[in-house]
């Protein structure tokens, strides 16, 4: 009897990902680095290539067959980035450049509008960038004050703390949903609930969930969430931003232009509805397309199978990086079966410079971020001036944690021998 082993995850997907299937440095391309951006399947590039070759058209203004069949496709994305996140309303999308754009939307929005002096915003250590300077921006405007959430013993969100910074005074809290340096899952949905006791409002920055994991903004109950097309197989350029509706009406545009007008006089203007009146000028469009693609290509293999694929992943790449006595992992362990924290590992090893080990782990044709990941606070936090970062996809397989491990030894032995 000849006993078939069963595919997984990766087997199935991997032939949809051209870019994977190439050496590097004469080595197969082990790609590690899905935090930073995501690789593209075939689906996603064919609508791009599509939209180019068969009905590249502006959105929203012509009455012609191409213009209608390119606003479609556009809005119809909305649509479906919509039903991924299960927002209430299509009107609740917006399309942004990216989750750094959302971000400053709303702190330029919102943010002017509603924060005073002695306002508190919340804030964590683990912010990346993007999460941290616009508010940086609007408390040196509005004289509002920021607060840190700093990290548990175990390098997780610190909800008691968090209780304890939470007042009448904080009339926002902005934090991330899984840290990009840290892995952690933090407890959005008992913050969001915390926060909204104090009547403050919630931006989830939810970069490096929504690509791994089933979200449901309704279930969250947040007021705001961000997302980066790029790293969850979509093209670079385009994001979205997710609003509840009534918010979104009280907020005033972000950028002034075409697109996001009713009616213009030359001294006066009334705005587009939502979600329009926040797009201004002409948008990402083949981005725009791509990104519904994406969506549908992530929707058809189903978040929980993937999140449930990546647990397992997770699980095996700390069980090998334990057994490297020089390492030393960020953020929490894993917890059963992979499951607890997110699928990516940043990592020290003992005084070799993390930029070192990414350089050498290239020439074995493995792909890993090294540096501060946009997160520099919270390296100086902890006290490490940079790290190593493997992270994965449901498209990464244990055999290239394997050749990943070995090439990782290989750096940390050559570097311990002429140290
Ligand atoms: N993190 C990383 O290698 P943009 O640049 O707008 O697409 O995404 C910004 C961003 C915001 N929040 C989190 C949690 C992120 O991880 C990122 C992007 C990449 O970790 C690039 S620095």
């Amino acid at each position: 009897m000849t006993v078939t082993k069963e595919k997984t995850l990766a087997d199935l997907v991997r032939a949809d990902f051209p870019i994977l299937h190439q050496e590097v440095n004469e080595h197969p391309l082990v790609y590690l680095d899905n935090a930073a951006t995501s690789q593209k399947p075939v689906q996603v590039l064919n609508a791009l290539s599509n939209y180019y070759e068969q009905y590249n058209s502006n959105v929203h203004r012509g009455v012609h067959t191409l213009s209608a069949k390119a606003t479609d496709a556009y809005e119809s994305s909305r649509d479906k980035i919509a039903a991924f996140i299960n927002a209430d309303s299509r009107q609740e999308i917006v399309f942004t450049r990216n989750a750094t754009e959302a971000i400053n939307l709303v702190a330029y929005s919102w943010g002017t509008r509603n924060l005073n002096a002695g306002d508190e915003i919340i804030l964590s250590v683990m912010e990346h960038h993007s999460n941290l300077i616009p508010w940086q921006l609007l408390a040196q405007k509005t004289g509002a004050v920021l607060k840190f959430v700093e990290l548990t013993e175990t390098e997780e969100f610190n909800l008691e703390q968090f209780k304890t910074l939470i007042s009448d005074k904080t009339k926002l809290v902005s934090v991330v949903h899984v840290s990009n340096t840290l892995g952690c899952i933090n407890p959005v949905q008992e913050i969001i609930a915390i926060a909204h006791k104090y009547g403050a409002k919630v931006l989830i920055d939810a970069c490096q969930s929504v690509p791994h994991m089933p979200i449901d903004v309704q279930k969250l109950d947040c007021d705001w969430l961000v997302a980066s097309g790029h790293k969850m197989c979509a093209p670079t350029g385009i994001g979205f931003l997710y609003g509840k509706l009534k918010l979104l009406r009280s907020m005033p545009p972000f950028l002034g232009g075409g697109e996001m007008i009713a009616d213009v006089y030359l001294d006066k203007a009334t705005y587009a509805d939502l979600p329009h009146k926040f797009e201004a000028g002409t948008p990402a469009i083949a981005e725009a397309i791509a990104l519904g693609a994406a969506v549908d290509y992530l929707s058809n293999i189903g978040m929980d199978k993937i999140y449930t694929y990546e647990a397992e992943l997770t699980g095996y790449l700390f069980e090998q990086l334990a057994k490297i006595p020089e390492i030393r992992t960020y953020g929490p362990l894993p917890k059963v079966a992979g499951f607890g924290r997110a699928a990516l590992a940043a990592f020290t090893a003992g005084d070799v410079h993390p930029h070192d080990l990414s350089t050498m782990l290239d020439e074995a044709g493995v792909a890993i971020r090294a540096g501060h990941h946009c997160t520099q606070p919270l390296h100086r936090y902890l006290k490490a001036q940079s790290t190593a970062r493997a992270s994965l996809s449901f498209y990464n397989t244990r055999a290239e944690i394997d050749v990943f491990i070995t090439a990782l030894k290989e750096a940390i032995e050559f570097f311990g021998s002429i140290f």
